[in-house]
């Protein structure tokens, strides 16, 4: 079995709940054409040119672009990377293979050649999307590239291409829509084990989490909601995001760049009222707020989260942009909390909020105590790791059973990794991670992976990552490197050496260490978790 699917009595649990509606996303994009034909989906800009798409013409290329892969080989079932930076064509794209019952795999624009082969070679996908150039970047190379070292991926399709400009102007026509229940596409874990999890999420339970994010986040048919972080990523895309926005007739608006520039004068000539960032974008947005020309008035709420949001940024970041704030603590796994709109200022500026559902099962259990399952609970109040079960989050990773048992309980929870408190309103405060990770202002990097590239390097011995306080990122990311006997490696030289094995720039190591040996490994034989748990804590005493 490739994934973990929900046991069949859970499942009709949340059938009977009315949680899951048995409505895929070509369906509801279907009924949301008939709903709102002529209201305004989409707005984005390629190359500099903005194009602006309402509900009927968004199903229409969906209905084209579907055809079109059909026509070229797509089945349901297949696989296709997707690596699209913030393009209009982002949501007619992924809507067209949604129809086909093909499954995007979403990788982020920052995404290099070891991140796309890796994810096309555990997806065995039959195709990679993406565009021509971006940030200076050539993505149809790298597509090329990985195509050609992966025998499964057989066609690369480009965004702004002649040949995907036909693709796009195929004749629609129905194809079968698929089973509700199956899965949709495969999100990306931020991972803490070597290369990233591919996170397999069903329309049904995709759909719930997205319908009650729209409700939580108050989104009407007037809303203009901004997609300011990468597209792709689980946040703007489903919290509330670009679905939520869609789901009820809503404006959805896609920012190029996060920049305040850039973000500003979107906001202030499409009417935005919602967007969602991450904590350090949040604290440049709110300084630049005071000197922009633009006008930001129309702006209502500003979704918070990926990383924790500290509490005197939460106080700050509201004013400065006339916004409600509202935190936000998600996960591509599933689970999401928020803040609601109408919480109590001390709930809003204090927790990552709580869960969407009732039927979201939350359980802290022991820290200190990696195996503690849903039977080792901490006493109410305390720090506990957050493990969580419910009807939108996943059961286990795409095609990765050895690591399913480590990352779920054998009752179905997901381990989380994140240390949190829970309050008396059921509202948690995220106050650490147990896992091996450094949030890197929302960028999540996997430490054994930066190692693993450390380590490839001759003059490597040993490396170990671990976060780093930083005052604007929250953290960032330093290596400690041993070198082999007799060799100097130093940190320029290990840098260079990361970024050209390609990889997204946000895992180049901040600092590199370079040590005789580490300072902590006297006592005999260390495991790596050990051994980065002493090098934090001499980083947090230093
Ligand atoms: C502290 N840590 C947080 C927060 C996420 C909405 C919002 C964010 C994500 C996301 C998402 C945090 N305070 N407010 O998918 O739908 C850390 C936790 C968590 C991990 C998940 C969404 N919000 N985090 O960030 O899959 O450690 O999803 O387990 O990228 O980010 O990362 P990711």
């Amino acid at each position: 079995m490739d994934h973990t699917p929900w046991p069949p009595e859970v499942a009709a649990r949340y059938r009977a709940a009315g949680h899951w509606r048995g409505q895929t996303f070509g369906a509801l994009l279907t009924a949301l054409a008939d709903a709102h034909a002529t209201r305004t989906a989409v707005v984005g800009e390629r190359d500099g040119a903005t194009s602006r798409w309402d509900y009927a013409e968004l199903d229409r290329r969906a209905h084209s672009i579907a055809a079109g892969l059909a026509d070229a080989g797509i089945r349901a079932g297949d696989r296709v990377v997707v690596q699209l930076p913030n393009v209009p064509e982002f949501v007619p794209v992924l809507f067209g293979l949604w129809r086909v019952g093909a499954w995007p795999v979403f990788a982020l624009p920052a995404h290099r050649h070891t991140e796309l082969r890796h994810f096309a070679e555990q997806s065995e996908a039959a195709a990679i999307l993406t565009v021509g150039t971006h940030e200076r970047h050539d993505h149809e190379a790298l597509a090329h590239a990985v195509a050609a070292e992966v025998p499964s991926v057989r066609q690369v399709h480009v965004v702004g291409s002649a040949a995907f400009d036909d693709l796009s102007a195929t004749a629609a026509r129905e194809l079968p829509d698929p089973d509700p229940a199956s899965v949709a596409f495969l999100q990306l874990s931020g991972g803490s084990t070597g290369l990233p999890k591919l996170i397999p999420r069903t329309h049904d339970d995709y759909l719930y989490s997205v319908r009650e994010s729209a409700r939580i986040c108050a989104l009407r048919p007037d809303s203009v909601y901004l997609a300011t972080l990468p597209a792709a990523h689980n946040y703007p895309l489903s919290s509330p995001g670009i679905l939520g926005a869609l789901h009820v007739g809503a404006k959805v608006v896609l920012s190029p760049r996060p920049d305040p520039d850039t973000a500003f004068r979107l906001i202030d000539r499409e009417g935005v009222t919602i967007t969602g960032v991450v904590p350090p974008l949040a604290a440049t947005w709110a300084q630049a707020a005071a000197r922009t020309e633009h006008d930001l008035s129309t702006l209502e709420v500003l979704l918070v989260g990926g990383a924790k949001c500290g509490r005197e940024l939460a106080e700050r970041v509201g004013p400065a942009l006339g916004a409600r704030l509202q935190q936000v603590f998600g996960m591509a796994e599933g689970l999401v909390c928020y803040t609601r709109l109408d919480d109590p200022d001390d709930l809003v500026l204090n927790t990552q909020g709580r869960p969407i559902s009732l039927d979201d099962e939350v359980r802290l259990v022991d820290p200190e105590n990696p195996s503690a399952s849903s039977d080792d609970l901490v006493p109410e109040g305390e720090t506990g790791a957050l493990l969580t079960r419910g009807p939108y989050t996943i059961r286990g990773y795409y095609r990765a059973p050895e690591h399913n048992t480590q990352a779920f309980t054998p009752d179905g929870f997901y381990r989380t990794g994140d240390l949190v408190r829970r309050g008396p309103t059921g509202h948690l405060e995220v106050v650490g991670r147990a896992k091996e990770q450094i949030n890197r202002g929302g960028e999540k990097v996997a430490a054994e992976e930066v190692e693993d590239h450390l380590m490839a390097h001759p003059d490597v011995l040993d490396a170990a990552v671990v976060a780093v306080p930083d005052e604007y990122l929250g953290e960032r990311t330093c290596a400690y490197v041993v070198p082999v006997p007799g060799a100097a490696p130093t940190g320029p030289v290990l840098r260079r050496f990361i970024r050209e094995r390609g990889v997204a720039a946000f895992k180049v190591p901040d600092l590199v260490q370079v040590v005789a040996a580490f300072p902590v490994t006297g006592v005999g034989k260390t495991s790596k978790r050990e051994l980065r748990a002493a090098l934090a804590a001499l980083v947090r005493e230093a």
